[in-house]
C-alpha cells in the first residue's frame, strides 16, 4: 500500500535509475516511436495476465500519454507528491493500463507490479485509485467526473498563483455525460488557461460506434461555442500532439481542448476500430499475433 506516501517495495525491485536524477524531474531523449510501441506491448501483456481489462481505449491513448509524460509535463517519479508537478487527470478511467504502463516505465513503481493488475490487494486496480498508486491524481470509475476534478485543480492553482498546469484525458463516449458540459462551462467562466483537456476521439465506445449510440459530433464547434480554444490533431502523430500541447501553454484567458482523432485499438490490426476489444483481454494466440505486430 502506498497511502502514506512511502514506497514499500524492496529497493532491489525498484525500476532502473532515471535520467536527470540531479533534479528528479523526469526527462528522456528516447525515441518516442519506440516508447509508444513498448507501451502498447506493456498494455497488452498486463491485460493478458489479468485476463481482463480495456485494451481498445488504452491503445488509442498511447501517443497522448507518451507526449505528456515524456515531453510536456513536469513530474518527479521519485516524489509523486511534489507540489510543483503538473497534474494529469485520467477521466476515462477504464484506460488505466495505459497510465500504469507510463507510470511503470517512468519509475513510479516497479514494472513487476503490472503482473498484479486487477488482483485483490494490488494497487493497480481496473480503475485508478488515488490513495494507493504513486502518480495517480484521481480515483475513477464513473465516466464524466474527471473534467470537473481538473477544473477544480486548475482553479486552485490559479487562486494560489501556481505555475503548474492541469491536463485531462477524456473520451468521446464519455462526453454523453452532462457533467462534462457543466465542467466545460465552468472552465470558461474561470478563464482556466492553465487547463488543457485532450479528447481521445476514437469514435467507438463499449457497445459500438459513438455516432450510432449518441452522436455528439461536431465536437469542434461545440467546444468553441462554449468558449474554449480548440485544436484538432491526428492523435497518433506524436509530433502533432506535442506541438498542440505546447501551443496550449501560450493561450491566455481560456482553456484549450485538443481534439485528437484516434483509432480504438491502434496498433493491433484485429483490435482497430471495433468495440470487440473495448473491455476484453486477448487470448494466447491473439496476444502472440498482437505482439508480433508491435515488435
Ligand atoms: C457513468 C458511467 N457509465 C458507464 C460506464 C461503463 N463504461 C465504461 S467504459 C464505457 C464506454 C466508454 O467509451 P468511450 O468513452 O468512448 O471510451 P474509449 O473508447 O476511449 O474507451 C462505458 C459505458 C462508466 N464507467 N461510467
Amino acid at each position: 500500500m502506498y497511502n502514506d506516501g512511502t514506497v514499500t517495495t524492496p529497493p532491489e525491485k525498484q525500476s532502473a535509475p532515471l535520467p536527470n536524477l540531479s533534479t528528479g524531474v523526469f526527462s528522456s531523449n528516447e525515441d518516442l516511436a519506440a516508447v509508444c510501441k513498448r507501451l502498447r506491448r506493456d498494455i497488452l501483456n498486463m491485460i493478458f495476465k489479468a485476463n481482463s481489462g480495456h485494451p481498445g481505449g488504452s491503445l488509442s491513448a498511447v501517443e497522448m500519454i507518451v507526449a505528456l509524460y515524456w515531453r510536456i509535463m513536469k513530474h518527479k517519479p521519485s516524489d509523486p507528491h511534489w507540489p510543483d508537478r503538473d497534474r494529469f487527470v485520467l477521466s476515462k478511467g477504464h484506460a488505466a493500463p495505459v497510465l500504469y504502463a507510463a507510470l511503470g516505465e517512468c519509475g513510479y513503481f516497479p514494472k513487476s507490479d503490472w503482473d498484479t493488475l486487477r488482483q485483490i490487494d494490488s494497487h493497480l486496480q481496473g480503475h485508478t485509485e488515488r490513495l494507493t498508486t504513486h502518480g495517480v491524481e484521481i480515483s475513477s470509475g464513473s465516466l464524466g467526473q474527471g473534467l470537473s476534478f481538473a477544473v477544480g485543480a486548475a482553479l486552485a492553482g490559479k487562486m494560489d498563483n501556481k505555475s503548474w498546469r492541469v491536463y485531462a484525458l477524456l473520451s468521446d463516449g464519455e462526453c454523453a455525460e452532462g457533467q462534462i458540459w457543466e465542467a466545460v462551462m465552468a472552465a470558461k467562466q474561470y478563464k482556466l488557461d492553465n487547463l488543457t483537456a485532450i479528447l481521445d476521439n476514437n469514435g467507438v465506445q463499449l457497445g459500438g460506434f459513438t455516432k450510432d449510440i449518441l452522436d455528439i459530433e461536431p465536437f469542434n464547434v461545440k467546444f468553441e461555442a462554449f468558449g474554449w480554444n480548440v485544436i484538432e490533431v491526428n492523435g497518433h502523430d506524436i509530433n502533432q500532439v506535442i506541438d498542440s500541447l505546447k501551443q496550449a501553454q501560450s493561450v491566455k484567458g481560456k482553456p484549450t481542448m485538443i481534439i485528437a482523432h484516434t483509432i480504438k485499438g491502434k496498433g493491433v490490426s484485429f483490435m482497430e476500430n471495433t468495440a470487440e476489444f473495448h473491455g476484453k483481454a486477448p487470448n494466447p494466440e491473439q496476444l502472440e499475433k498482437a505482439l508480433k505486430e508491435l515488435a
